[in-house]
């Protein structure tokens, strides 16, 4: 029976107009604007997912700008209508992913007429320069932090440069803290995004880190910075978007020392190999850590292989996934769909096995091969690329020929998956088995996924830190009474004190 199609309000799918006609005002020197772009967001999974917390793209290279500079952030996706243009900037930096690559080039032509230098960075800017060069007055390519000083000099000596480029080599720990005061923070769940770590022990051939001619060796922060900065930035809660927080142990033990006398709590990005060592698992938990966002991607080890990710077996997985609950961090499993070893059985077993190992969050990304990647010039050597628009590059669509079923039917799965474990029956099957625990996983589950009007309410409104801040201090006071518990014995069984992550 064909479904209902799933609600998606015009702001949610498409940007401001940027009309050619609008009167904008006088380009003010020393001014940089720095842009987030907007793009279409998918109904079938939370439209809260995207103001959970900032990307810290824009933010780790305002830190550098200098003094006599003015800076000011905008986020697209915040639904506030059009970017400002009166003054308009001297600058406008860009940071460009490949799904919002044209609309960063929309806003990049309409500055650029009327007199503002255009900055292009970002993944896609590294991938794929020679596009890019034809929308922008620069490039950044690779790390911001080193550039931003750069390309700001050379615009006020009149000598800009049509390309910058700088490797991730530099010392890490010297880099400033990124510069959160620029964020809108009533708009974010926390605005404390942090990052520890660049880089991971993995070279998984769909990842974006295998991307051609990107150098990104693992890079660590001191554990004692990164513990300033969430103290500094004043919320209970902050999410790690480092690619891997558990590449390197002794690290991820160092920092879960600093981290534990904050009494706050966070979640992060991890392999599921981090669970090797269950004393580590300990040490994040009692370092405030109540969610973690593991990408198992598959369940089928020929897949993982193919990909070559070095992880566990498949089959011990579930074991793992304990392991965690038992520490009481929830998990959010991550899994692509549409390997060469998937049948279209793939979508009712991944649902079975998330719903088994009750998983409080699940998130699904179609296979798609970001270009300049090794999948990427597979795909294309076998002739299997559907198209390249990029926009739909967003691992909701089907963008390659599978193996073994049809464009079509992988993404009627992957929709089926969402509208499966989005369902009142699935979110009951997954409750935590402490019955404490329940209420506090239904709330979040509720308003996490079955709120999409409600949440497009609170973006428009600024509302959603006023609304998630007193459900996020519970779930931290709940925390400190399990780690109290924890720190008191030896083994552990009272799970479920945990957060919902969203995962990207
Ligand atoms: C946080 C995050 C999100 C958040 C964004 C929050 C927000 N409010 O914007 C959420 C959860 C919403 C999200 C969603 C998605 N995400 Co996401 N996300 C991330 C994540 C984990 C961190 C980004 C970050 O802060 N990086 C740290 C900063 C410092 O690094 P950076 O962005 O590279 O920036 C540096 C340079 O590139 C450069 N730079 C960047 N921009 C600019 C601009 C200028 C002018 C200059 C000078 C320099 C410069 O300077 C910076 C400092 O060195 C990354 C993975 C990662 N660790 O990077 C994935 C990642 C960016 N996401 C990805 C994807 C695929 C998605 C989704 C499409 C997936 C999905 N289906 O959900 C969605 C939708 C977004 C879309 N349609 O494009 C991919 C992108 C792959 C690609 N090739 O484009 C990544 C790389 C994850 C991955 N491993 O595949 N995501
Ligand atoms: S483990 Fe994750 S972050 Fe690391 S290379 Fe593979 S997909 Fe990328």
């Amino acid at each position: 029976m064909p479904h209902k199609p799933l609600w998606c309000p015009p702001e949610m799918s498409r940007p401001p107009i940027l009309a050619d006609a609008i009167a904008t005002g006088p380009i003010q020197p020393r001014y940089a604007l720095l842009i987030n772009p907007f793009y279409a967001k998918d109904p079938h999974a939370s439209f809260g997912k995207h103001v959970l917390t900032p990307s810290l793209a824009l933010t780790s290279f305002a830190a550098v700008t200098p003094a006599h500079w003015q800076v000011r952030y905008w986020d697209e996706n915040l639904l506030d209508g059009r970017p400002p243009f009166t003054p308009l900037a001297e600058v406008v930096g860009i940071t460009v992913h490949l799904t919002f690559a044209r609309r960063a080039f929309e806003l990049a032509r309409w500055y650029r007429s009327r007199g503002s230098k255009v900055v292009l960075g970002g993944l896609h800017v590294l991938s794929c320069p020679d596009e890019c060069a034809a929308h922008a007055d620069a490039l950044a390519l690779g790390d911001g932090v080193t550039l931003w000083p750069r390309i700001l000099a050379d615009v006020e000596q009149g000598t800009l440069q049509p390309r910058y480029t700088a490797a991730y080599e530099s010392d890490y720990r010297l880099d400033p803290a990124p510069r959160r005061s620029i964020l809108p923070r009533r708009s974010f769940l926390t605005t404390t995004s942090l990052i520890a770590t660049r880089g991971c022990h993995n070279r998984c051939g769909f990842c974006y880190l295998a991307t051609d001619g990107l150098r990104m060796p693992y890079r660590m922060r001191d554990p004692a910075q990164v513990a300033e900065e969430f103290l500094a930035d004043g919320q209970p809660y902050a999410v790690f978007v480092d690619n891997n927080l558990g590449s390197n142990r002794p690290y991820l033990r160092q920092l879960c020392r600093a981290l534990r006398p904050l009494r706050k709590i966070w979640s992060a990005a991890v392999t599921i190999d981090v669970t090797d060592d269950p004393s580590l698992i300990r040490d994040l938990a009692l370092a405030g850590c109540t969610g973690v966002f593991v990408g198992f991607e598959s369940l089928t080890d020929a897949n993982l292989a193919a990909a070559n990710k070095k992880t566990p077996k498949a089959s011990d997985y579930a074991r793992r996934v304990r392991l965690l609950h038992d520490h009481g961090i929830q998990v959010n499993g991550s899994f692509v769909l549409g390997f060469d070893h998937d049948r279209k059985d793939v979508f009712a077993r991944t649902a079975d096995w998330v719903e088994e190992n009750h998983l409080e969050c699940s998130t699904f990304h179609i296979l798609t091969p970001y270009p300049a990647t090794p999948l990427y010039r597979q795909m294309e050597a076998e002739g299997r690329l559907l198209h390249r628009d990029w926009a739909l590059y967003d691992t909701a669509h089907a963008v390659f020929r599978p193996r073994n079923m049809t464009a079509e039917e992988l993404e009627m799965g992957y929709a089926w998956l969402y509208r499966r474990l989005f369902s009142h029956t699935s979110i009951w099957r997954r409750r935590p088995e402490d019955w404490r625990a329940v209420p506090p996983y239904l709330a979040m589950s509720y308003l996490y996924k079955r709120s999409n009007r409600f949440w497009r309410f609170l973006i428009r409104h600024h509302l959603v830190q006023a609304v998630w801040r007193p459900l996020v201090e519970l779930t931290r006071l709940r925390h400190l009474r399990f780690r109290e518990q924890l720190e008191s014995r030896r083994a552990t069984s009272k799970p479920g004190t945990g957060i919902v992550t969203a995962g990207v």
